[in-house]
């Protein structure tokens, strides 16, 4: 039995990720671009070669013992998935792509159904952008109107402005749970109390919470909740969309076909019960099985632990980085996620990623995908180095000696 305390052996779960052992330029490969995605331990791997080597079926069609068992084993993911959100029922998960698929499915359906002329959304400054651009338009077609939280310098919501942008006009708020960019931990339960004091849902958006925290959809009380199975260290191309089932239940579905219907006549289609509504076509039905063995994987090593042992290499980080002059850490709120975004004098992010990517060094550069976070900043991009339970103190030093060799090339 693991608790939160319990010591964690790094080293042991490196093995499980092949592709960590390897070298990139001649040195020993040092992912950190962990927010763009994650690593794949072997059990995954293994599940998805299984189901395509043993079970390969379409689910829900066939009486064949195969449907039978790819159907009991995508069942199966989806219920692994309310369990590691602490879902009410497996009625309100819907498996989507990911984060940006699960946010177009309530803009189309719940947005389109309830936003009318002179109506506002609320997001915030630091969305990434498939949270912003899904309501903008959304917004555009029906006359409504984008409302934005301000963020302070640290990266931090400014919840008395968010008080005052909550007005009768507002039909919902769309936030990010963790910002890709700064790292920012957002206040959910009270920024969803409120809403809710006002009557209005709440959409969050998980894609860098759920890899890296536990997360209880029903202790923060938001309406939608959503996440990416491949920054959770699952497959690509499938997500979760939760939503609280009497809000879906009232929804039209998004995509029309096959596997969302009960009935059809050339007159009209009586559409099937939750979570099917939703689920139109031939599903990722491998993807959501390997997405089921990727939830098993971390919540066996424990949310809580993975979050505490990811804040000391964050305390780790953060102290090594901000040490190293003429470097800029941007995100320096309180509560923080494990994301390092930094920018150099004199040095374009571009070229930072390209000299520490010749030292085997993976991170990100550019916008993120968070354009009007980075004009909040007054930068055009960032250096981002952000760290899952896999990476380690020894991994750091290898990023800051990778940057004194930036220094040294540009000096
Ligand atoms: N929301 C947030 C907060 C994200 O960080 C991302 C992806 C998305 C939504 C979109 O997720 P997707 O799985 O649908 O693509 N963020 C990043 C990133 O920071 N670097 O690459 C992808």
């Amino acid at each position: 039995m693991t608790t939160a305390t319990s010591a964690f052996d790094v080293a042991r779960i490196r093995e499980d990720f092949p592709v960590l052992q390897q070298m990139v330029n001649g040195k020993p490969l040092v992912y950190l671009d962990n927010a763009a995605t994650s690593q794949k331990p072997q059990s995954v791997i293994d599940t998805l070669v299984h189901y395509y080597t043993s079970d390969n079926s379409n689910v829900h069609r066939g009486v064949h013992t195969l449907s039978q068992r790819a159907t009991e084993d995508y069942d199966a993911a989806r219920s692994t998935a309310r369990q590691f959100l602490n879902a009410a029922s497996d009625q309100e998960i819907i498996f989507v792509k990911g984060t940006t698929d699960g946010i177009n499915l309530v803009a189309h359906s719940y947005g389109r159904q309830h936003l009318g002329p002179g109506d506002e959304i609320i997001i915030s400054t630091m969305e990434h952008h498939s949270n912003i651009i899904p309501w903008q338009v959304l917004c555009q077609e029906k006359g409504a109107h984008l409302r934005v939280i301000p963020i302070n310098d640290a990266g931090e919501l400014l919840i008395d402005e968010y008080e005052r942008l909550l007005t009768p006009r507002t039909k919902l708020v769309s936030i990010t749970h963790v910002s890709n960019v700064l790292g920012t931990i957002n206040p959910i339960e009270q920024i969803v109390e409120m809403a809710h004091s006002r009557g209005v849902p709440v959409l969050v958006d998980g894609a860098q919470a759920a890899p890296h925290m536990a997360v209880d959809v029903q202790k923060l009380g938001c309406d939608f909740y959503v996440f990416s199975g491949h920054k959770v260290c699952g497959p690509t191309g499938i997500g979760v969309l939760y939503g609280k089932s009497d809000l879906l239940e009232a929804m039209p579905p998004y995509q029309l076909g096959s596997e969302m219907i009960k009935s059809v006549t050339f007159e009209r289609t009586i559409y099937n019960d939750l979570p099917y509504k939703f689920e139109p076509g031939t599903p990722h039905i491998a993807g959501a099985i390997g997405l089921g063995a990727a939830i098993s994987y971390i919540s066996d090593i424990g949310m809580d632990r993975i979050f505490a042992y990811e804040s000391e290499l964050l305390r780790y980080g953060t102290e090594r980085l901000s040490a190293i002059g003429g470097l800029t850490l941007i995100g320096t709120a309180a509560k923080k996620g494990s994301v390092l975004s930094f920018v150099m004098d004199g040095v374009h992010p571009h070229d930072i990623g390209t000299i520490l990517d010749a030292e085997g060094i993976a991170i990100r550069t550019g916008h993120h995908c968070a354009q009007p976070l980075m004009d909040r900043f007054g930068v055009p991009a960032t250096a981002r180095a952000s760290l899952a339970f896999y990476n380690t103190k020894e991994e750091i030093d290898v990023l800051v000696k990778g940057i004194d060799r930036v220094i040294e090339v540009f000096s």
